[in-house]
């Protein structure tokens, strides 16, 4: 194995809770896990990152953790976790587990402690006295509302970037991170692969805790004072002594502090997930507001993280979906039956020509949509839930609010995967624990597999080509057409051959003239959505979401 595999590696990401049930209590588990193997086997990808199974009162879908050395019940024992990564690994498959060590619930042993001003553990949190009768300072939560709230047991305020339930761990203090290094070995011995680290460029925070100018906060603790020195002393604790595949959740992060998150020098992490290319549909950086996105910001931030990590010596990690945003196709593409297909592969190809290691969100690999929910009772998500108050309050119309539920929602993505036609989708035999999208009967697993040319064959090809392709890891990457209303084009030059790209994000026709310095090579089709493409490059007018590749050599 060498030092950098995740470098050849796709990443599956898999939501437990709405991933397969075997149980019938509408809740997906580890043995859902187990036997949907040979199907990931069958698809390609070489690792499994698996959001929180961890005990968890389940505020946050686990992203609350009660308990680190305890599986959830509801996902099964820690027997099924062992089992999970023997029959993984068998297959050749890696695990890599979610490390939430921002926060934890409050719930938590140590917080409950904590809570007593006296106890060891009161130092394990961030406990502050109260300002003008308010809170220690005006930070907002990233769910809604202050980020603080008041302990009655204790007299003071704990600060929570999340929800109430969610207390933020304090860093500075070395049992803290003492004992976490200790956790992440317990998991790290079991035999996983590696972690994707929760929200880890919040954990250091501004120790003189000010009041922001702005508003919210977030410049006191994004990238803070000490994150580098508490990561390289990660790594040199925990990370150093195994060979995993880490990658850093870097909330509205940097190129500079990701290039120094990945860059192998630092000694801190393999690679990292930004969002700004998930903020082409926030205007003015607004989340909350229904609106189109903006193909000219999408295409420049993409193609300037790709350039720019490349040349500090970064990696990054490519996505679209995760359980936290919008699906892809009904977000940058066109749910719409005559296109959601062929949008979703386009979709595909931008990501996977890509210089990084890909991850694929479960569901994705079959065109999942956004399932259009229509009533407030149908949402289970603490963020949509706590929004739809405050949108409300603020003044907008029920109907409106629920628009821009229906565009931004987190739950757009946690829905259950959509196996087959049988009743709910095949997730559960019980009553899952959110609705399935009502279009599971044209779009599942079932029909795609057996169909030649569908969207699951598409991403068995990419995930192929990533294996056996040296050009698509080390290839230099060349935005090209860079004002171009409709194409997102660009070029990925190796040594010997340079591969060309050319995604139509639009309805319309576009056409494409080849530039004469491509005129001397030859030139092959290496994938596309449209079959009527040219096998060879010539110009040619690219269909409605067009996606097609070439090689010249
Ligand atoms: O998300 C962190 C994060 O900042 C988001 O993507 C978040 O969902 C968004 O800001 C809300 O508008 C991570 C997890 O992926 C998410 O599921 C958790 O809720 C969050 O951390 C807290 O642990």
């Amino acid at each position: 194995m060498s030092e950098q595999w995740w470098k050849k590696s796709v990443v599956y990401q898999i939501y437990p809770k709405s991933f397969n049930d075997t149980t019938g209590n509408g809740v997906g588990d580890i043995q859902g896990i187990i036997e949907k193997l040979d199907y990931l086997h069958d698809l390609g990808v070489d690792v499994l990152w698996l959001t929180p199974i961890y005990e968890s009162p389940q505020k946050d879908n686990g992203y609350d953790i009660s308990d680190y050395y305890k599986v959830n019940p509801d996902y099964g024992t820690m027997d099924d976790v062992e089992k999970l990564l023997d029959e993984a690994h068998s297959r050749n498959i890696k695990i890599v587990m979610d490390l939430v060590v921002n926060h934890t619930s409050t719930e938590h042993a140590w917080f409950q402690q904590s809570r007593n001003p006296d106890s060891p553990y009161r130092d394990y949190y961030i406990w502050k006295d109260g300002k003008e009768g308010g809170p220690p300072n005006n930070w907002q939560s990233k769910f809604g509302g202050s980020a603080w709230a008041y302990d009655e047991v204790s007299g003071q305020y704990y600060l929570h970037l999340f929800d109430r339930t969610q207390a933020d761990l304090n860093w500075e203090n070395p049992n803290v991170r003492r004992d976490l290094y200790e956790m992440m070995h317990f998991w790290l011995k079991k035999g996983i692969d590696g972690f994707r680290l929760d929200v880890i460029n919040l954990i250091s925070k501004n120790q003189q805790f000010p009041d922001d100018y702005e508003g919210d906060g977030r410049r006191f603790y994004t990238d803070g004072p000490r994150i580098h020195e508490f990561l390289q002393e990660m790594n040199k604790e925990v990370f150093s002594h195994y060979e995993l595949l880490t990658v850093g959740e870097m909330s509205s992060t940097s190129i500079d502090h990701c290039i120094r998150y990945s860059h192998p020098d630092s000694k801190e992490l393999a690679m990292t997930f930004n969002f700004h290319h998930l903020k082409a549909d926030y205007p003015d950086g607004e989340k909350w507001t229904a609106a189109p996105f903006d193909f000219q910001w999408l295409k420049q931030v993409m193609s300037t993280w790709q350039v720019e990590m490349d040349e500090g010596g970064g990696w990054n990690a490519l996505f679209w979906c995760n359980h936290d945003q919008p699906r892809i196709v009904s977000r940058y593409g066109n749910d719409d039956p005559k296109y959601r297909e062929k949008s979703a592969k386009m979709l595909a190809n931008v990501i996977h020509f890509m210089k990084g290691t890909p991850y694929i969100y479960q569901g994705e690999e079959i065109g999942m949509t956004n399932p259009n929910f229509e009533r407030i009772e149908q949402y289970r998500d603490v963020e949509s839930l706590n929004m739809y108050k405050i949108l409300l309050e603020r003044g907008l119309p029920e109907n409106e609010v629920m628009t821009i539920l229906k565009q931004k929602s987190r739950d757009n993505s946690r829905t259950p995967v959509q196996w087959s036609d049988a009743p709910h989708a095949g997730f559960t035999s019980g009553t899952p624990w959110i609705e399935e999208a009502a279009n599971y009967k044209e779009i599942n697993a079932d029909t795609v597999q057996k169909e030649e040319e569908s969207i699951f064959h598409h991403y068995k090809q990419l995930i192929a080509l990533r294996k056996t392709e040296p050009v698509l890891r080390e290839g230099r990457f060349q935005l090209i057409l860079p004002d171009h209303p409709y194409l997102f084009a660009y070029i990925r030059e190796g040594i010997t051959e340079k591969w060309i790209v050319v995604n139509n994000f639009f309805e319309e026709q576009v056409p494409f003239t080849v530039p004469d310095e491509w005129k001397a090579y030859r030139s092959e089709r290496i994938m596309t959505n449209d079959p009527d493409s040219p096998v060879h490059l010539s110009d040619w007018t690219l269909s409605p979401y067009e996606s097609t590749v070439y090689r010249l050599f």
